[in-house]
């Protein structure tokens, strides 16, 4: 677990403790408009495994997916969780809500979605909005939004962890539950509440094809020679160039190299990003928010990067963003960088 959250080998013994003394907390697990992607996601993680979450980390007394309760069973279940638990659990919303006809467009065991979440939420130690529906509304609020969906920050007006992405990368929510477990607080986040270490930086400046990017490799056609040879995707629609998203480090499916959608010959489509995803066409031009050159360039020769550089593991060292040894130094000093340059952006998505 320490490695998949990218603390230093001196954290293990620590991390170890603090989760065999630590009660497991609560999770309650809200799903309304959505397609269960996130949760998808979140079954084939393998650091650690679903399982070992559930049974040895946290105690999820409510998932629809999940649950072996159904109905009114698992209603109660629901409730008598939050009144053993008051204050004290973690509260994750996966699917957007929808606000229109007074939000009877999703309804759970006779609640609107709004109702269900301002119930809950009311005495949650933390709220974690996973996937771009509950954080931005995602794909059910595309234009013309017939339901009125939106977030479930818009609806709750307070403070949320927001993990973007559809679906979103499984292990930046169990770092943040990782986090929260050992030690006790929530990552840092940026301005629009998503944790530091997982959106503090565009996909551009860690894409294995950057350096085809910077020499102006591009391929034009799915299937032409550039392509082929894993060049850069920007021609072909990649908004990695305006997209926050750690998708280049830390990768999908435990699969190994290139098991990201640029990474398979696929531009990627901003699915983090508000005003990104689903509003512009997928093979449009992405709009370039920084020319960062990138910290290490790929060797000319390398028709596709391969493996790790220490860039990567830098970032990935981010991961967990407390100071514990070498690795969380190196994690402080990236957070200072990305604060600085968040801060001298304005226009961007950052
Ligand atoms: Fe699906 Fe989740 Fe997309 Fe949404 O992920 S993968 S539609 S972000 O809420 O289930
Ligand atoms: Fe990678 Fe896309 Fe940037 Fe090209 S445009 S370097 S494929 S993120
Ligand atoms: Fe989404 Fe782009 Fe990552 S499409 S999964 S943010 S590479």
């Amino acid at each position: 677990m320490t490695a998949s959250i990218g603390l230093p080998n001196s954290a293990v013994a620590a991390v170890a403790k603090a989760i065999a003394v630590a009660r497991r907390p609560s999770v309650i697990w809200l799903h309304f408009q959505e397609c269960t992607g996130c949760t998808e996601s979140l079954l084939r993680a393998e650091h650690p495994t679903v399982e070992k979450l559930i049974l040895d980390l946290i105690s999820l007394d409510y998932h629809e997916t999940l649950m072996a309760a159904a109905g009114h069973q698992a209603e109660a279940a629901r409730r008598q969780a939050m009144k053993d638990n008051k204050g004290k659990y973690l509260l994750v919303v996966e699917g957007a809500l929808p606000t229109k006809d007074n939000g009877i467009y999703c309804k759970i065991g006779g609640q609107t979605a709004i109702e269900m979440l301002k119930e809950c939420a009311a005495d949650a130690a933390a709220i974690i909005a996973i996937g771009s529906c509950a954080t931005w509304g995602g794909m059910p609020s595309t234009s013309p939004n017939p339901t009125g969906s939106t977030s479930a920050q818009e609806i709750l007006k307070k403070p949320v962890v927001n993990l973007p992405g559809c679906p979103p990368n499984p292990y930046n929510f169990l770092t943040t539950v990782v986090h929260y477990l050992t030690l006790g607080s929530l990552p840092k986040l940026d301005k629009k509440g998503r944790p530091e270490f997982a959106y503090g930086r565009l996909i551009h400046e860690n894409c294995e094809r950057r350096a085809h990017f910077d020499a102006g490799r591009f391929a034009l056609e799915f299937g032409d020679e550039g392509h082929r040879r894993g060049w850069c995707l920007y021609k072909l629609g990649c908004k990695g160039p305006e997209t926050w998203a750690n998708c280049p480090q830390i990768l999908f499916g435990d699969a190994g190299t290139g098991t990201w959608p640029v990474g398979c010959g696929h531009p990627c489509i901003g699915c983090t990003e508000k005003g990104v995803v689903f509003e512009r066409p997928i093979h449009s031009l992405a709009n370039l928010v920084t020319m960062t050159p990138p910290v290490f360039f790929a060797r000319p020769a390398e028709a596709q990067g391969t493996g790790s550089t220490l860039a990567t593991a830098a970032t990935v060292a981010a991961v967990g963003g407390l100071a514990v040894g070498a690795g969380m130094k190196i994690a402080s000093n990236l957070g200072k960088r990305d604060k600085d340059e968040l801060d001298n952006d304005d226009g961007s998505e950052g």
